[in-house]
């Protein structure tokens, strides 16, 4: 039984209750490990510790902050297969995505915020011959970091990463579904001589732990990515208290395919940009409008393909497609499967609970689902399902496609596949989201705005922009 740890001033501790919570392996649906129950009193603990540290921390040069973290993000690099196989353990996702994806995010995460901090510069604006004004920015001082389960060290070191360059001391809390890899970070954290209590998480649920991060009166901001609902319930606790939000919450997001397109990559990357990590990206774009005139012939042969996606165990290198996070979320993506049958969706392929052979019986499979015929305005194509299940409709016009696209309360990315560049540029100027991807999905440059309108949340990561968001800006004006 692996049993995990909080990491607070620098040590690894255990709960101050003593008690601790099941941690499932999805691709088995066995209990493998323990993870700490913590409540208030060690978030309170950890806080006390963020704030010790922060006086130095904050004081440390850019480049000695810089060098720390380049010192984890090759440990990182070191660790690759062991972090690897814990996160696709954890989380259920194909061992060869944690190994090309996951991971090497996670150390790009931290790479970038430690040399970003490098290159930064201050702005001054002078006021003719008469003075001249210096925005000074400073860190904000104990923050709170909340990370979900679908990407867990890909998110969690997204936001750690840009809090710590700027000279901010953390109080992080990963998904208690997907806690592991966090858990393995803190011990590389220590490896790598990070000084005590400038990074400290602690393990357990969400409406405990997490919101006692939210509500704690010494921590000065709050960057969460999680969903829309949980999301609302920071933001009630959090906006009274006038704290700096980051919210990066769900999303529904259209992928748009024009006639016009390059069909083979269209068919490919949408294949991609369905059913990757089980579909469990907030960024998946579910819903597949595609123009009428080649409808038919992309339906066909995209179902072709989804219809032979290999699903299986994790471990298995050839596997496309893995377990679901949890019991409770495939049951919650089935009820969608049930939802759209009831909205007169047709069933074009999958949607089955698939038993795999072996150790991984028991673990949480679900066939990759494809529907036509459903309205642009139902339930299934309106709410966040958060799984392997797509629909397509056909579109006849640009007016068209674009009421459909924006018909839903989020507005995170979208996709358009079109050799018309006049084209895509009005269309992604007219789609209501936060990032728009054209012949492409998920192509990311860590220096762009990341983040959603609408129920996709409020705020942006990543760049100049996370930096931004954890300090805080001083305009010093000097008069001649
Ligand atoms: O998110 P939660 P979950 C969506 C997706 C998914 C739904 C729920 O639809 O089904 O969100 O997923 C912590 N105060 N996305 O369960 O519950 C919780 O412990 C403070 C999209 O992962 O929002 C975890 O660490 N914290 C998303 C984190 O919040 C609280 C990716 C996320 O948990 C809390 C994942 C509270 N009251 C899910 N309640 C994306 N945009 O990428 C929970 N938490």
């Amino acid at each position: 039984m692996e049993r995990i740890l909080n990491y607070i001033g620098g040590e690894l501790i255990a709960p101050q209750s003593g008690k601790y919570l099941e941690n499932v392996e999805p691709a088995t649906g066995k209990v493998y490990g323990e993870i700490p129950d913590s409540e208030a009193a060690d978030v309170d603990l950890a806080v006390k510790a963020a704030q010790a540290a922060f006086p130095v921390w904050s004081k440390t040069s850019r480049a000695e902050r810089s060098k720390l973290m380049l010192k984890v993000a090759d440990l990182i690099d070191q660790n690759l297969e062991e972090l690897a196989m814990a996160e696709s353990k954890d989380n259920g996702k194909p061992i060869k995505l944690a190994r090309a994806v996951d991971i090497p995010r996670a150390s790009a995460n931290m790479r970038f915020f430690a040399t970003a901090i490098l290159h930064e510069s201050s702005e001054a604006h002078q006021t003719d011959d008469e003075a001249i004004n210096v925005t000074v920015k400073s860190p904000l001082g104990v923050v709170g970091c909340i990370s979900p389960w679908n990407l867990p060290l890909y998110l969690f070191t997204w936001k750690i990463a840009p809090a710590l360059a700027s000279g901010n001391t953390v109080v992080a809390k990963p998904s208690e579904i997907t806690p592991m890899t966090a858990y393995l970070f803190s011990k590389l954290c220590i490896e790598a001589g990070l000084p005590k209590g400038v990074l400290n998480i602690v393990h357990g649920l969400g409406p405990k732990v997490g919101q006692a991060v939210v509500e704690h009166n010494d921590t000065q901001a709050i960057s969460f990515t999680g969903g829309t609902k949980t999301g609302k319930q920071i933001a009630a606790t959090a906006a009274p208290m006038f704290k700096k939000l980051s919210l990066e919450l769900g999303g529904k997001n259209p992928n748009i395919i024009f006639a016009d397109c390059d069909f083979d990559k269209a068919l490919k990357t949408s294949l991609q940009s369905s059913f990757a990590n089980q579909g469990q990206i907030c960024l998946c774009g579910s819903r597949i409008f595609i123009e009428r005139p080649i409808y038919e012939q992309f339906r066909d042969a995209f179902v072709e393909k989804a219809s032979k996606l290999k699903i299986g165990s994790p471990y298995d290198d050839s596997t496309q497609v893995g377990a679901l996070v949890s019991a409770q979320h495939l049951e919650k993506v089935m009820s969608y499967v049930k939802i759209a049958q009831e909205e007169g969706g047709r069933l074009l392929c999958g949607g089955q609970i698939v038993e795999v052979e072996g150790e991984c019986s028991q673990g949480f499979y679900l066939q990759p689902a494809v529907f036509e015929g459903l309205a642009y305005d139902c339930r299934t194509n309106q709410e966040e399902i958060f799984g392997p299940v797509v629909t397509l409709t056909p579109f006849d016009t640009e007016d068209d496609v674009l009421e459909m696209a924006n018909s839903t309360d989020y507005g995170l990315s979208a996709t358009v596949w079109t050799s018309n560049l006049n084209r895509a540029n009005r269309i992604s100027r007219d789609l209501h989201s936060g990032i728009v991807w054209v012949n492409c999905w998920l192509f990311r440059d860590l220096r762009t705005p990341f983040g959603g309108v609408k129920n996709s949340g409020a705020g942006r990561e990543g760049g100049w922009d996370a930096l931004d968001f954890f300090t805080e800006k001083k305009n010093i004006c000097i008069k001649y």
